[in-house]
């Protein structure tokens, strides 16, 4: 309907992902009638702005989501697991940022450049979850690639940048930077170790098997997204002392052999992909350009040397934007075109 209007709530609105799902409302002129941006106690009754106008900060309760249409959360997963169903009871249509209900068979986990048609799956339980940041840009990537060669396996290494542990995580980069910059002690506080100049192998928490859970998620996730249980994912994750956007090599093996220029082609003409890969001239994806930006960036594309049917990349994108907000506004974007 071209004129309606939608009321959005936003829970985690003072956040990292939930100021920048807000920005990014503002930004793509969603429909809005009412902007409901909630938090805890400690954020009640602050003012945010949008579109020009101060917007108050209401207390995450279950009773918040009367006259909702879409509610985007970003609170953590033990507010999502509290409060998401009270807000699919009122009506609204819930798209969740955690990984509460990714792995669930009856909730939707959808990018929407790869799997949109489960969108519509939105109505079994009126949860739609967005996949963690990691697999996000990597399966925009991988999606045409696996369509036109077929993955067997993918190895991929992460460089992530700290706005994925929060607002907090940026402070604490910020501080300790100086801090060791001037020579003053500090104490780590977000992660277990120093992360200014530092890379820590270590993202969420570590599993009976030796995994971290974020690396569980990226393998559980990707297959999930891609509908196809044949592939083989191994991640490893690493927090590096960069502010915005994750960077990350991945190796695949395909069925069907492809050359360079074959995947350059491929990605070419993929759905919120840029190929940047000019070596030779330095171009490649970096984290600070990608920073702010909405597309996935994909360079460094060659051939692994090491198999038959193997390619090497380099995938660079905004964690907060693409990876987080930008992926949920536009699944609430297709929600309104086409379901509501
Ligand atoms: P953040 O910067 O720490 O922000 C947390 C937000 O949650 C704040 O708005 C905070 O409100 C709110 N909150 C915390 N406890 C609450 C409570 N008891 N009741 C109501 N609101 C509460 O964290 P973030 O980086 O934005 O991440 C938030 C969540 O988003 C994560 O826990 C994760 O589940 C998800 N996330 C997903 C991805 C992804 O890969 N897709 C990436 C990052 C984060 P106050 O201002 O009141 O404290
Ligand atoms: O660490 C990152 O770069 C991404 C972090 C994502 C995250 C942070 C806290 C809780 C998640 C997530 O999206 O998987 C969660 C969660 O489990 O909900």
């Amino acid at each position: 309907m071209a004129d309606k209007k939608y009321c959005v709530a936003v829970a985690g609105a003072t956040g990292a992902v939930g100021s920048e799902m807000i920005k990014t409302l503002e930004m793509r002129k969603f429909p809005i009638g009412e902007l409901r941006p909630l938090a805890s106690v400690r954020s009640k009754g602050k003012t945010i702005k949008f579109n020009g106008e101060d917007v108050t900060v209401g207390l995450l309760s279950k009773d918040s989501f009367s006259g909702v249409d879409v509610a985007l959360f970003s609170a953590g997963g033990d507010r999502s697991i509290e409060f998401a169903p009270s807000a699919a009871d009122a009506g609204a249509v819930v798209v969740d940022n955690s990984s509460a209900f990714r792995m669930e068979d009856d909730i939707p986990l959808v990018v929407p450049e790869v799997n949109p048609h489960r969108i519509a799956d939105y109505k079994n339980r009126g949860i739609i979850a967005n996949p963690n940041c990691s697999t996000i840009q990597m399966v925009v990537v991988l999606k045409p690639i696996h369509d036109a060669a077929k993955i067997k396996r993918v190895v991929v290494s992460t460089y992530q940048a700290v706005s994925g542990s929060g607002l907090v995580a940026i402070d604490e980069l910020t501080e300790q930077s100086r801090a060791v910059l001037d020579s003053k002690d500090f104490i780590p506080s977000v992660y277990p170790h120093q992360i200014a100049f530092n890379s820590l192998p270590h993202i969420d928490s570590f599993l009976e098997n030796g995994y971290t859970k974020e690396e569980i998620k990226m393998t559980n996730e990707t297959i999930k997204i891609l509908e196809d249980e044949s592939i083989a994912v191994t991640a490893t994750t690493v927090r590096i002392p960069v502010f915005y956007s994750h960077s990350e090599s991945v190796n695949i093996e395909t069925e069907k052999k492809l050359t360079v220029s074959d995947v350059r082609k491929i990605l070419g003409g993929a759905p919120g992909v840029v190929v940047q890969d000019d070596p030779q001239k330095n171009i490649y994806p970096l984290a600070t350009n990608a920073a702010g930006k909405d597309e996935t960036f994909v360079g460094r594309i060659r051939e692994d040397f090491s198999i038959a049917n193997g390619i090497n990349m380099w995938i660079v994108s905004d964690n907060i934007r693409k990876g987080a907000a930008l992926n949920a506004v536009q699944i609430a974007e297709y929600l309104i075109e086409k379901h509501l």
